[in-house]
């Protein structure tokens, strides 16, 4: 039995539900980065039509949904903050003490609530909408806000390679993931050369190159379409 790091806690294996490339890719990142054991489900997207038991294990039907025992969660940035505040204390977490933690948690929360909804906007009404439904207007304003929201992203990086506290927390995977998000809905050669590099030195990760490795091959054994879900379009 593994015990969490000066603690008599019982190892309890983590599940982690995912669809290749979406938000889940952020925990399924940062278990590979922490180099946590894991169980990877992988399901077809979007689970709420094509996956439909899996509404029993979170009725929103959204991925991620972490499961570590009795604990759930379904918000990709707090699962970052949470694997890397109770799994590498002092690595890939930034401490409550340290000058830099309220810049980490800000990162972590805009990470979702700023830069990745407004890309979703993009990718509901350019895609996922069936055509009489689609809105070329407001996909155009939400990648211009997007495209805006990331000046405060390129003034961090201009300055350092990663985002806070002097290195790479979980706050460059949380933040990283919409960079990724981006580069699906072709918005990359917009993005300033700063980010651009910021980007590419992401996705040399080792552990980023893990995750798209894992998530690939538990897609084929799973037998569940591999195509990365920001990809997807609408069947007709
Ligand atoms: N704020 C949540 C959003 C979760 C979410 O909406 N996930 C998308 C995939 S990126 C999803 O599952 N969509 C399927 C649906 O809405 O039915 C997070 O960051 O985890």
């Amino acid at each position: 039995m593994m015990s969490l790091e000066g603690s008599p806690e019982k190892f309890v294996m983590m599940t982690l539900y995912h669809c290749v490339s979406a938000r889940s890719f952020r925990p399924l990142w940062l278990l590979e980065e922490l180099g946590l054991p894991y169980s990877l489900k992988v399901l077809p997207f979007p689970p709420r039509a094509l996956a439909r038991s899996f509404l029993q294990e979170n009725p929103l039907g959204t991925v991620p949904l972490l499961v570590e025992g009795d604990t759930r969660m379904t918000e990709s940035a707090a699962m970052c903050q949470y694997l890397a505040a109770r799994h590498s204390p002092d690595r890939l977490d930034v401490a409550v003490n340290d000058p830099d933690f309220a810049a980490y948690l800000n990162w972590l929360h805009m990470s979702d609530a700023t830069l990745t909804f407004p890309q979703t906007l993009v990718l509901r009404y350019t895609h996922f909408e069936p055509a009489e439904r689609q809105q070329p207007q407001v996909a155009e304003d939400y990648r211009r806000w997007f495209l805006a929201r990331l000046k405060a992203v390129d003034r961090a990086v201009q300055q350092q390679p990663y985002l806070c506290a002097g290195r790479f927390t979980a706050a460059d995977v949380a933040v990283g993931y919409a960079l990724m998000l981006a580069t699906h809905l072709g918005l990359s050669a917009q993005f300033p050369p700063a980010v651009a590099a910021y980007w590419t030195r992401l996705q040399q990760r080792q552990a980023f190159q893990r995750a798209l490795a894992q998530q690939h091959q538990a897609a084929l054994e799973q037998g569940v379409p591999a195509t990365p879900a920001p990809d997807t379009r609408p069947a007709g």
